[in-house]
């Protein structure tokens, strides 16, 4: 396995783990520890063996942001240049599912990128927050967009304009996480659910996960459209013949992912 200095990575039964490793700055993201985890993801996600992944902090913190450090002397360009962006956007273009695991601060750009990924566990601890105004800046990997579209513009407004903090317990009456479970269970709990869907048909979880990123960019009709599609494509798997072969031979589906 790859060695790695910004994060430290595990596999689980089918899952990849990576847990995000910078904790003197409470694991700030700078583009080392992102280029790091990018590659990591991006390797399991070509790695048949892997079905699912999971990004984590530790108990204190997630990640409290992108490195405030090396962005202060930065110009416009050098932020337009910086590979950080890019990076971002590659774990949103990555095929299988990824669950962050938040527990502690997950702040500005640890916010981001608790978003980017595809659901959230988070802990009883967990706090989520855009401070960046606090910077004299705006969130600028995801933010102001990705935000918004889960909690709707009221609060939104107010986190961002006003660096309105999230407990755990809010972030999920506004629908950004998916469970909230003790500190001590909040990773054992992310890996379950990331192994569970590891064990399930991948292509079909592949084809799922992209119908639902399409709803968040399409208007309905061209959604609905763009689902059938890949419902029809699923029929050229042989995991469709199987999954329902087995569902008649009342048997469990043995899934080859193809
Ligand atoms: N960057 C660098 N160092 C950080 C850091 C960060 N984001 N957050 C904390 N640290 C460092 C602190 O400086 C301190 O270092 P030492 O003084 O020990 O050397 C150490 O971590 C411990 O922090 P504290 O002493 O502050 O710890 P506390 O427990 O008192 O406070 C805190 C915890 C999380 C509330 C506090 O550290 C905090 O407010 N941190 C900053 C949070 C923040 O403002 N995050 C937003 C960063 S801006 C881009 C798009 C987006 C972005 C960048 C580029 N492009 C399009 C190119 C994203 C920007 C951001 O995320």
């Amino acid at each position: 396995m790859t060695e790695y200095r910004w994060i430290q990575t595990e596999v689980h039964d089918r899952v990849g783990l990576a847990r995000l490793n910078n904790p003197k700055a409470l694991n700030a993201l700078h583009p080392e520890l992102m280029q790091e985890l990018v590659e990591a993801l991006e390797a399991w996600d070509r790695d048949e063996a892997i079905g699912a992944m999971v990004i984590t902090g530790n108990e204190k913190v997630f990640a409290a942001g992108a490195d405030i450090r090396s962005m202060a002397q930065a110009s416009a360009v050098d932020m337009l240049l910086s590979a950080y962006i890019d990076l971002f956007d590659r774990i949103g273009r990555l095929h299988k599912p990824v669950i962050a695991a938040v527990s502690g601060w997950a702040l500005g750009g640890g916010f981001e990128l608790a978003m980017a990924c595809d659901m959230i566990v988070a802990s009883e601890t967990a706090v989520f927050g855009q401070p960046e105004i606090n910077l004299g800046i705006i969130p600028g990997a995801g933010g102001t967009q990705r935000l918004t579209r889960t909690v709707g513009k009221y609060l939104a407004m107010e986190i961002i304009l006003n660096d309105r903090r999230l407990t755990a317990e809010e972030a999920a009456r506004f629908g950004l996480v998916n469970r909230v479970v003790p500190v001590d269970r909040y990773l054992e709990e992310a890996l379950e659910l990331a192994q569970k869907i590891a064990q399930r048909a991948p292509i079909a979880v592949r084809l799922g996960k992209e119908a639902v990123q399409f709803a968040l960019e399409s208007s309905l009709e061209n959604g609905l459209r763009h689902e059938r599609r890949l419902f029809y494509l699923l029929f050229a798997t042989e995991d469709q013949k199987e999954g329902m072969q087995a569902f008649l031979e009342k048997r469990k589906p043995s899934w080859q992912g193809r």
